[in-house]
């Protein structure tokens, strides 16, 4: 039986205001033929679906299209979905029934981890695999707040809940295991374990402010033959153990991933027994990084703008002189193939007194991200899950919606 573990394809994503529509429709192609030709029949989707709660038309009609192909064409026979902290769960659980119809298991909102818990039958009915479906858990699945919590406190009992959450889910893989024999299991998590590397500029919002948020990779009991990760966007395995891994987002998120390879994780199992193989993903769409002062910027920006190929390109000028029309003049080169989407000045930067890694350019934002932002301003000392910030998330995306200004409206 093999199995293929993907996460983080956050559809709709633009980078710095440029649709990446095509990218994505290459992408998802790419999966199906990947998912034919590996015969995977189970598909895990680890969260991170969509790239914001409330995703426009192109991005939706993908997702529904892929599901579609992948079940009757990809020769799929499950595919579990489970909400990452992008992914809105009401949003992904209202199909939810209707897409069970066709093998297609999604968990937005966390449940009950002994319903979150399937029983996969393969085609003669026959049970091959257990899946814990857990999606993002959100500090109110985990704890009850009380008023005052220190973000230590917050932490600690994060990871309480975290434990107790897979650990009740374990006991009911035990206990399907006494009725059908010692079918394999797998656990899906969104989450930001311990030790895990991330990568500047790599789109990993933090999932809590003011903690650290992160979950020891104990929290999986051994019941679980492997642990299928979203959230961190480099691929990785977990602690260096085999059976946690995070397969990492598909698509470069950035430029600063421009140099790093992307994958899905294949596994075949035999018995409990899953063996892992890297697929790598391939480049729909170079990215390039231009660094350096005026004169090598137009250098290498003539290279591109020749090189016949689609590029699109974040140029950063780093020479110590000032260059007053960089601008226009490195728009110039965007000619032939060559798209440049921004245009930095390392030297204005540092000029800045406050500007530092955590600071933005406004035009990198969505307005949800900008909203997000003057919240968490407004409200120092609330939680990102408190209930009054979530009633005003709702309202804002409601007027945003009623205005035309969030999602993909083209
Ligand atoms: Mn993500």
């Amino acid at each position: 039986m093999n199995i293929l573990h993907t996460s983080d394809w956050h559809l709709g994503h633009s980078l710095f205001g440029r649709r990446r529509h095509e990218e994505y429709r290459r992408f998802l192609d790419w999966l199906l033929e990947t998912v034919r030709s590996e015969r995977a029949d189970v598909l895990v989707m680890a969260g991170d679906v969509f790239d914001s709660a409330l995703p426009g038309n192109p991005a939706q009609a993908a997702y529904y299209d892929f599901l579609r192909r992948l079940t009757s064409e990809g020769g799929c026979r499950h595919v579990v979905i489970v909400a990452g902290n992008h992914d809105s769960p009401a949003f992904l659980d209202a199909p939810a029934a209707l897409l069970s119809a066709m093998n297609i298991h999604v968990t937005g909102r966390a449940r009950e981890p002994e319903e979150e818990t399937l029983l996969l039958r393969g085609p003669d009915g026959s049970p091959e695999l257990i899946v814990s479906a857990v999606p993002f858990l959100r500090d109110r699945d985990l704890y009850r707040a009380c008023d005052g919590d220190d973000p230590e406190e917050r932490d600690r009992r994060m990871v309480e809940g975290m434990k107790e959450h897979y650990a009740r889910a374990a006991r009911q893989v035990r206990r399907l295991r006494e009725e059908h024999g010692d079918v394999p299991a797998l656990a899906t998590g969104h989450l930001f374990a311990a030790g895990g590397l991330t990568a500047p500029d790599d789109g990993v919002r933090d999932l809590r402010i003011g903690s650290l948020g992160q979950v020891p990779a104990d929290v999986f009991p051994d019941d679980f033959d492997y642990v299928a990760l979203g959230h961190l966007h480099l691929p990785q395995k977990v602690n260096g153990r085999e059976r946690i891994r995070y397969s990492g987002s598909p698509l470069p998120m950035g430029f600063n991933e421009t140099a790093r390879r992307k994958e899905v994780c294949l596994l075949s199992l035999e018995g409990r027994r899953f063996a892992y193989r890297r697929v790598e993903v391939p480049v729909f769409q170079r990215l390039e990084k231009v660094e350096g002062d005026l004169p090598s910027l137009e250098r290498r920006l003539e290279e591109l703008s020749g090189c016949g190929e689609s590029v699109w390109a974040e140029v950063i000028h780093t020479g110590t002189e000032p260059v007053p029309d960089l601008r226009e003049r490195v728009e110039k080169y965007a000619t032939g193939g060559l798209e440049i989407l921004r245009i930095r000045n390392s030297r204005s930067l540092e000029g800045t007194p406050d500007a530092g890694p955590e600071e933005a350019d406004l035009e990198d934002l969505g307005v949800e991200d900008v909203f997000e932002r003057r919240l968490r301003e407004a409200f120092p000392d609330k939680s990102a899950e408190d209930p009054e910030l979530e009633e005003l998330r709702a309202a804002f995306r409601e007027a945003a919606t009623a205005a035309g200004r969030t999602g993909e409206e083209n």
